[in-house]
């Protein structure tokens, strides 16, 4: 293991803030960029001061729960969204889906008018809390998508009660072969010859390896009981460019108390594991995290995190629904506007915060130019929700981080 957190880390400058209304770069630049329209580039043109000058910008605006972002060669963005979560009877009706954006205007954002190339609509999209009663707002549908070398995408899409498919899309955009059904599959990530998948299969607490060619699985790793007796909950993952190993951000799952009762999550307990898909050996690499939902790695060996929230908070009662406008502001589960994005470089230096106060992240791409893109918003899109200064909506974004 080659870091361990410990508080002192958080303190460290330059520290973004993401609060729903600005998005503030530490000690030198604010950026004006209002988190409803979307930023541009030339926002960020004063930055100064190099390595500090780290910019966060929002891309994409006014989505359904994004999830995983996939950048392919023609400078699109592909966008998974998990949708309202509605789990709507109808299919037709179903609002997952998957959308390729593309900076038509070359202003730095993706939001523009015909910037968006809808691929799929009416994929599975539902509500956990309405299925499981966690009392936690968790939407979920179509979760990871990723590019290969050769034009085709592969999307992963959870639609609950056994309807799970890890999805081969052509390059000329026709849907072909469902390579995996067993399980829901957060994380996605191509082998370095692209010949397989690695694949989390959360409930399941495994990291599987799937052919691009039969189909065939393997199971590379079963993730083993965490520190409080909870399960592991395998989130997103990474494949490091340098030795092929599979870096797994273990979310962590619900906990037990010994008066009995249970709690969401433990602080602390949450980590991201290294696994060696040919031995299945699997370590620790970063620990003492809470709700590590995903991870990226670059050429260099550094790593980026992304945490959901620091704590639980404002649970649903049974029976509630997240929808119902007459809600008043409620966390719904998660602490909103806690999430982080840190970074471990690959030198072995100290981390460092690249942002926080981000509503409840989920998602992290870095781009072969460096680039972070983090998917944010989790939860049923418009439910009223405490922000940073007052009560505000929940709205799925993608951000873009660049400068560290
Ligand atoms: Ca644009
Ligand atoms: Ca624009
Ligand atoms: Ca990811």
């Amino acid at each position: 293991m080659r870091h361990r957190r410990v508080p002192s880390d958080r303190v460290e400058p330059p520290v973004n803030r993401v609060n729903g209304a600005t998005v503030r770069v530490a000690s030198a630049v604010l950026v004006g960029c209002v988190a409803v329209s979307a930023c541009t580039s030339s926002a960020s043109s004063d930055l100064s001061e190099g390595s500090d000058s780290v910019t966060v910008e929002v891309i994409l605006t006014d989505l359904r729960n994004p999830r995983g972002v996939a950048l392919d060669a023609a400078g699109g963005i592909l966008v998974a969204e998990a949708g309202l979560g509605d789990d709507a009877p109808d299919v037709r009706e179903r609002s997952g889906r998957l959308t390729r954006f593309l900076d038509g205007n070359g202003d730095g954002d993706f939001n523009d008018p015909d910037e968006a190339e809808p691929w799929f609509e009416h994929l599975a999209s539902y509500n956990a809390m309405n299925v499981y009663a966690t009392g936690r707002d968790e939407v979920s549908g179509p979760s990871d998508v990723a590019v290969h070398s050769d034009g085709r995408v592969f999307l992963t899409v959870d639609g609950g009660f056994e309807e799970f498919a890890l999805l081969e899309i052509s390059p000329s955009g026709s849907i072909g072969r469902n390579l995996s059904a067993r399980s829901n599959m957060t994380g996605i990530g191509f082998s370095g010859d692209e010949r397989f998948l690695f694949v989390t299969e959360s409930t399941l607490n495994q990291m599987v390896e799937v052919s691009l060619e039969d189909g065939a699985r393997r199971d590379v790793a079963v993730f083993a009981l965490l520190d409080s007796d909870q399960q592991a909950v395998p989130a997103g993952l990474a494949v490091d460019p340098r030795n092929g190993d599979v870096l797994v951000a273990l979310f962590s799952g619900v906990a037990q108390a010994a008066d009995g009762t249970f709690t969401p999550f433990v602080i602390g307990d949450s980590k991201i594991v290294r696994v060696n898909p040919d031995t299945g050996s699997v370590v620790d690499e970063i620990t003492d995290l809470t709700t590590a939902v995903d991870v990226a790695v670059d050429s260099e060996g550094n790593i980026f995190v992304v945490e959901m929230a620091t704590d639980h908070a404002g649970l649903f009662e049974h029976g509630a629904d997240p929808a119902d406008p007459n809600n008043g502001p409620r966390h719904g589960g998660y602490l909103r506007f806690s999430g982080t994005v840190t970074m471990y470089p690959g030198d072995g230096g100290p981390p460092r915060v690249l942002a926080e106060g981000l509503d409840a992240p989920t998602n992290i791409t870095v781009s072969d130019d460096g680039a972070l893109f983090i998917s944010t918003g989790q939860g049923t899109p418009g439910r009223s929700i405490p922000g940073p200064d007052g009560t505000t909506q929940i709205v799925g974004e993608v951000l873009r981080i660049t400068g560290f």
